[in-house]
């Protein structure tokens, strides 16, 4: 039987520019990523959504805006992890690196993604364009998608 992970993915989008932080280490390390983590016992999606963009960006949001919900399944494994994403418009404070991640702004035109997860090129164009998915991805390690469904919804 499969058991579900619940994750948080924070992207904070400027007018023509996101900001993406470089993992530094532990799952995902090498790959630019959004900000996000683990929902401890006793805490909300939203609220580890807000810990973990501040841990590891040193920014904080007055807004998050539910965008998405991917699915992702590893071939071997019985854990699902369950990707809670938001999007902030404004946030407050400077990014600043942390022991996890090294943050930069890139252009919505430059994204890396030959450097991200290699799911991200199907959805991050539907954040910038400010759309709402749902999805599920099938992965053969840490590279290969051997089958995905991604649907766009008004509501989450
Ligand atoms: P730790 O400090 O407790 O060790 O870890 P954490 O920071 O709490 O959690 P994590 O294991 O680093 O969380 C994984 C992050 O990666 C989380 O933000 C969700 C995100 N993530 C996936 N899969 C994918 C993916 O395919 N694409 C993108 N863009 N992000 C993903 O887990």
């Amino acid at each position: 039987m499969l058991t579900s992970k619940p994750l948080t993915l924070v992207l904070v989008v400027q007018p023509g520019r996101v900001l993406l932080g470089m993992k530094k280490r532990g799952f995902g390390a090498g790959k630019w990523n959004g900000f996000g983590g683990k929902v401890q016992p006793g805490e909300t999606i939203e609220d580890a959504a807000r810990r973990e963009l501040q841990e590891e960006s040193g920014l904080t949001v007055d807004a998050l805006e539910k965008v998405g919900n991917i699915k992702f399944e590893f071939v071997g494994e019985t854990e699902l992890l369950d990707v809670h994403i938001f999007r902030a418009d404004a946030y407050n404070g400077d990014p600043t690196e942390s022991e996890e991640m090294r943050p930069r702004w890139f252009q919505c035109n430059q994204i890396p993604f030959s450097e991200m997860w290699a799911d991200d090129i199907l959805w991050f164009p539907l954040i910038l364009q400010k759309k709402k998915f749902v999805g599920y991805f099938k992965f053969q390690g840490h590279d290969v998608i051997l089958s995905h469904r991604l649907e766009e919804v008004d509501e989450l």
